[in-house]
């Protein structure tokens, strides 16, 4: 009798021991390794130091200054890191971005950033990431927290304070124009943080402000030859416009052009204001068509690697690491230029 019970006790143990290890090879060390199809993490995965990582990164589009720059400077830390990467380029489509992720998690890297298009096209994929105990770090752009957690879902978001960044372009509007302005707002790919959070922080910035109206407000994809078509035909409309506020550079350099091409004068006629901070804008600044630009610093590279070594040691790191960005007017611009702020 005492027997079976210690025997039983025995076996009890045994199993308890074998499920628990199941648990932790679980959410401790999938990345590289080729393992496992019983491997499942129900919270944020850990991260196992090692001399050299195996890296993801799913960019959502790679078209323009911006997002060539992101790139360049992810690949560029991970070179000096020794690390690889799987890079992917999803083409600014939500369901390419999820089957690149998909397929990256199938190669079970240590680490997966993504910049993803949207707040929600990719949360299905960041959680199947999580399932695979592969650790997400989201570069550039956030995901909706009312679907994933930054700190559960994903270890953290590198990135700027887009709210904040549509509030200084307000700010510098109101001042502008003295509190007057009739303005056209191209406003980025519907359903991105960015563009969500951009249209969120002027809008609410300028609404106390009774003489600032917007008389046209449209999705432009961040896109310059989409604003270009976009402001020809909000120009038949709107001839009386008198300000832009482009959600980013290359928007607003579309918009420089389609202002040009209807005889007006950007800069004079109608100022112009936006957010990036590439040589593009920054020339134009320079030629007085841009009143003002908003860095978005794309260079998250550095922070990205560098959150990945503190990870790896345990540290917990903050659900949000918000870039410093800079700005830009015609006081600043040719020597920010010349030091090869712009990109
Ligand atoms: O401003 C824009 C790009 O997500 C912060 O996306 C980024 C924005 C950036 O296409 O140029």
């Amino acid at each position: 009798m005492k027997q079976s019970i210690i025997l039983k006790l025995g076996v009890f143990t045994f199993l308890a021991l074998v499920s628990f290890s199941i648990i932790l090879v679980g959410c401790g060390s999938p990345g590289g390794t080729g393992s496992s199809t019983s491997v499942s993490c129900p919270n944020l995965p850990t991260l196992p130091k090692k001399a050299h990582y195996l890296i993801g990164f799913s960019q959502e589009v790679d078209n323009a200054p911006w997002r060539i720059a992101e790139t360049t400077s992810v690949q560029e830390a991970a070179s000096a890191a020794g690390d690889t990467v799987i890079y992917t380029d999803a083409q600014n489509s939500d369901s390419k971005q999820v089957s690149d992720i998909e397929s990256i998690i199938a190669q079970h890297p240590d680490v997966l950033l993504i910049s993803p298009l949207t707040e929600d096209g990719e949360v299905s994929a960041i959680l199947q990431a999580r399932a695979a105990c592969i650790p997400v770090i989201l570069l550039d752009r956030d995901a909706d927290h009312a679907k994933v957690t930054p700190g559960k879902d994903y270890v953290t978001f590198i990135g700027s304070d887009f709210v904040k960044e549509g509030q200084r372009v307000a700010d510098w509007m109101i001042q502008a124009t003295s509190g007057n302005a009739k303005i056209i707002e191209l406003q980025g790919t519907t359903g991105a943080s960015a563009a969500i959070n951009r249209t969120n922080g002027f809008n609410n910035e300028i609404a106390s402000h009774t003489g600032m109206k917007i008389i046209a407000a449209q999705d432009a994809n961040f896109d310059r030859a989409t604003a270009l078509k976009v402001m020809q035909t909000l120009l038949q409309s709107h001839p009386d416009l008198t300000a832009v506020y482009a959600e980013n550079d290359e928007m607003a350099l579309g918009a420089i052009d389609a202002l040009k091409a209807a005889g007006k004068t950007p800069g004079k006629d109608v100022i112009v204001a936006s957010i990036d901070g590439e040589n593009g804008a920054l020339q134009a600044i320079m030629a007085g068509q841009e009143g003002i630009v908003i860095q978005c610093n794309p260079r998250l590279g550095p922070a990205a690697f560098q959150a990945i070594t503190d990870y790896a040691n345990g540290k917990t790191l903050p659900t949000w690491i918000v870039s410093v960005d800079n700005q830009y007017t015609a006081a600043n611009a040719a020597s920010a230029y010349a030091a090869g702020d712009g990109f």
